[in-house]
């Protein structure tokens, strides 16, 4: 696990005082620090499409999805969430990845608050963190989710390979009536697959406007990290033209499975995805949600394998494009 790698996402990392003892023995990999995050609940204006289409958002710090937050097993996240007074509504954090209490930790704040907890990032893999407050349905729908990676402690193996490539893709479902709080809870109405946050974002071959699009060289090991932040629909998720070489249910790297078409993400469910591309010639793959009704609302994202592939996406502070 390399510096670089790491210091891309975190917004700041400090060792824990009680931890120079570890430092001073060697034992680099089993170093535990305190993550410091923080996030900003912003009622914004964002647009959802790549035309530009404005949508009356709920977010973290400004965007949809919220920032990636990424921190390594063993490591303490100290956590606070601001809602600022301008807010109309109470906001709350859900961290998929901790292990706390839903009443004290989880507890949604109102404007003018902050709220502050901390807790141990356990388990390895890749989780979804959203927003709680009720209606907890429109809290996401409108915006408010993101992915925390817990990188394992151990680092890379056979069995969990180093990427040459690292992308987060987050479907979520757009329900143009921002207010109809019961439409989203019984799936109605929704017209839009988002990815990161607009409906193909990453597909300029059925969307015009789309300036983005993933990228890799040829014969690379892609690995995507993806999160279900849809309402009420499971994902379908399989990449044309090609076979996830390995998958990792939750991200856990004990959960591998090889040579998967299509994996069923269920609402809420995060899971890491490898593919690998023909390594002597130029390829592109279609990165869908086969489920028909969310491709052709936008769950659609191009992977193009090229030799010319831009050297820094998929990379650093590059793994979510926006
Ligand atoms: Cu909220």
């Amino acid at each position: 696990m390399n510096g670089t790698f790491r210091k891309s996402v975190l917004r700041t990392a400090t060792l824990g005082l009680g931890l120079v003892g570890v430092l001073l023995m060697g034992t680099q990999s089993a170093m535990a620090k305190t993550v410091h995050v923080t996030l900003t609940a912003k009622e914004t204006t964002v647009k959802i499409d790549n035309k530009g289409t404005e949508y009356p958002a709920w977010t973290y710090d400004g965007h949809i999805p919220g920032p990636v937050v990424r921190v390594r097993q063993g490591d303490t996240v100290d956590f606070k969430l601001i809602n600022p007074s301008t807010n109309k509504n109470s906001h709350s954090i859900d961290f998929h990845a901790a292990q706390v209490d839903v009443l004290k930790e989880f507890a949604p704040i109102k404007p003018g608050h902050t709220k502050h907890f901390t807790f141990v990032a356990h388990y390895p893999g890749a989780f979804m963190y959203h927003c709680g407050a009720p209606t907890m349905a429109q809290h996401i729908a409108r915006g408010m989710y993101g992915i925390i990676i817990v990188d394992p402690k151990n680092g890379y193996s056979k069995r969990f390979p180093k990427p040459d490539r690292e992308y987060v893709l987050i479907e979520g479902q757009y329900f143009p009536n921002a207010d109809d709080a019961t439409a989203m809870i019984e799936n109605k109405g929704w017209a839009g697959s988002l990815i990161n946050g607009k409906m193909f974002h990453y597909d300029p071959v059925h969307d015009p406007n789309a300036s983005l699009a993933l990228q890799s060289k040829p014969g690379e090991r892609v690995r995507i990290y993806f999160v279900n932040a849809n309402i009420n629909m499971p994902v379908a998720f399989h990449p044309i033209a090609g076979i996830w070489e390995r998958m990792y249910v939750d991200g856990n790297p004990r959960n591998v499975l090889y040579g998967v078409q299509t994996y069923n993400v269920a609402v809420a469910e995060a899971d890491i995805f490898d593919i690998v591309s023909p390594k002597d010639h130029d390829t592109n793959n279609a990165i869908v949600d086969h489920t028909m009704s969310a491709a052709m609302r936008g769950a659609i994202t191009v992977l193009m394998n090229t030799s010319d592939a831009d050297p820094k996406l998929g990379k650093g502070d590059n793994i979510l494009l926006r």
